[in-house]
């Protein structure tokens, strides 16, 4: 797979807001992998929260796939040949790159181009939610996670990785300065930074660790916990 480098927001421009069009879907890993401190090492353990959780029988749910990074993590991770692993997302510049990466994989992987507010979850032993309920309106996450808890048979996890923002906002000014200095040492810009971050800024809506743990106590999760964490980055792990 030709893999391009991110320069979408090099040139001083009006900046709209963020799109999964073609032109990211095309610099897509390059992008994540420079922008979001901790991505390798959550792609990986997601093939080993796999080994440990998925069950036989059962459906294996990556929703918000983008190129399908964590599916292809699932299928390393995946024990049992009977499992079905369904990748879902709503930009079809991101499904058309995503059948490319996908078609090695050592498990099927199921695409699916759909809203993931509108997919039917049943029987999953293991959904992913990997950076992508921060793009969903903040009163539209609730549900989402209720349908997951109910879609998960006993035992099953929700690995769901988010941008927070920090507790208070000391906290949040140290896990942005942190963030832009990461991306700074990736070898973006301030201007990249700067444009980047105004074109998600109605697009990536993030919220603070503590209400991700409480939203995920009430939909009927029996614990949620973080696993992982790098400045404003966090993955959690709940379980039904
Ligand atoms: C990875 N999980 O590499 N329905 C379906 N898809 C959606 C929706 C929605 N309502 N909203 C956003 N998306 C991937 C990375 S990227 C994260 C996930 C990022 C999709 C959107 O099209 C995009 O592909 C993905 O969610 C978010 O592990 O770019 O920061």
């Amino acid at each position: 797979m030709t893999e391009s480098r991110d320069r979408l927001f090099e040139r001083p421009g009006p900046v709209g807001d963020f799109v999964f069009d073609a032109a990211v879907a095309r610099v897509f890993p390059d992008m994540i992998s420079r922008s979001v401190p901790g991505y390798a090492a959550i792609i990986n353990m997601i093939e080993l929260l796999t080994a440990q959780h998925a069950q036989p029988g059962t459906r294996l749910y990556d929703l918000g796939c983008s190129l399908g990074a964590a599916s292809l993590a699932m299928a390393a991770g995946l024990a049992y040949d009977d499992c079905k692993i369904i990748a879902v997302d709503n930009a079809p510049a991101m499904l058309a790159r995503a059948r490319d990466y996908v078609a090695d994989s050592p498990h099927p992987v199921r695409l699916v181009e759909a809203d993931i507010r509108e997919q039917v979850i049943e029987n999953a032993s293991v959904v992913v939610l990997n950076f992508t309920l921060q793009f969903l309106p903040r009163d539209e996450r609730a549900g989402l996670l209720r349908r997951i808890r109910e879609g998960l048979v006993p035992g099953g996890i929700l690995i769901l990785s988010e941008k927070i923002a920090g507790e208070t906002p000391e906290a949040d000014a140290l896990l942005c300065e942190m963030h832009h200095a990461f991306k700074r040492r990736q070898g973006y810009s301030d201007l990249e930074i700067t444009q980047k971050r105004a074109a998600l800024e109605k697009v990536l809506l993030p919220e603070r660790l503590s209400t991700h743990l409480e939203r995920l106590h009430a939909a009927g999760f029996r614990h949620a916990d973080a696993w992982f964490q790098c400045f404003n980055f966090v993955s959690i792990v709940a379980r039904a």
